[in-house]
């Protein structure tokens, strides 16, 4: 991966976040699915949730995790006692998207980093337009399996849901997309070789980007247009993160779009 497609900004502070601070961070979300968000003066600890979920509003409510506190924001660091949810273990998380296996998955993330592992725990990242355009030119027919809606049933926990890969959705095309020991996967024949080139292209280190996120930023993601995940860090890391998850209800569709363009063309 030679250049960045992670669009970055600065703000003054995310909890004093402006007018015009807001109007740029929701331009480059559009634009890219991926902003990442830095502070001039860092947020207090105590100041975290609410600076979540003060910038989360604008991508509509937030989706409760079993862990989430008041204002709907989750801890992602490793806790013992919950093997089953990806936020609370230390264990390399492959690309993915959040959420696949509910009926409907979070539209936006937010990760907030409290202060990052003092080895592993980068952030990875993998744009969905980039994995579609490589299926239109190497598996053009695989394509068709991908859309259907029964591409592929995933459960983890109590969880599971029967989705599409990809789905037209308001004339953009949107993505959801996991695999790992994490999650059973039931893919429907047609949908098999799409999702083998899938693995195959987000295992190899040119497709993806990988950082790490410091203390004090944010990475905002489109979670159908953005897949992440992250290498793996010590159990007895320091690793603090803040998750939330928005659900796109009443978000501004003159000022947010969900999902990437170009249309599905090969489908036509
Ligand atoms: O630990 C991370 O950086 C990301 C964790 C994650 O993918 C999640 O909580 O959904
Ligand atoms: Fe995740």
């Amino acid at each position: 991966m030679t250049k960045s497609k992670i669009r970055e900004l600065v703000v003054e502070k995310l909890i004093e976040i402006t007018e015009s601070e807001l109007e740029k961070i929701l331009d480059l979300f559009t634009i890219q699915g991926c902003v990442l968000i830095n502070q001039r003066r860092p947020t207090s600890q105590l100041e975290i949730s609410s600076a979540l979920a003060k910038l989360g509003r604008h991508f509509g409510n937030p989706v409760r995790h079993k862990l989430s506190d008041d204002a709907g924001v989750h801890p992602i660091r490793n806790l013992p006692g919950f093997p089953q949810y990806a936020n609370t273990t230390s264990s390399d998380l492959r690309l993915h998207t959040d959420g696949s296996f509910e009926k409907l998955p979070p539209k936006t993330m937010l990760i907030y980093c409290e202060s990052p592992a003092e080895k592993g725990g980068h952030s990875r990242i993998c744009f969905a337009e980039d994995i579609y355009r490589f299926l239109e030119q190497n598996y053009p027919e695989s394509l068709v399996g991908l859309f259907r809606p029964d591409a592929f049933v995933i459960r983890r926990d109590d969880r599971e849901a029967q989705r599409s890969v990809f789905k037209i959705c308001d004339g953009r095309i949107s993505m959801a997309f996991r695999y790992g020991t994490d999650v059973s996967l039931q893919i429907h024949p047609m949908a098999r070789a799409g999702i083998a080139a899938i693995i195959e292209y987000v295992s190899h280190p040119a497709n993806y980007e990988e950082f790490l996120l410091s203390a004090g930023q944010l990475l905002l993601m489109d979670n159908t247009r953005v897949l992440h995940g992250r290498t793996e860090f010590s159990a007895n890391s320091h690793r603090v993160l803040h998750g939330l998850w928005c659900d796109g209800h009443d978000a501004d569709p003159e000022k947010i779009q969900f999902g990437f363009t170009p249309m599905v063309v090969a489908l036509t």
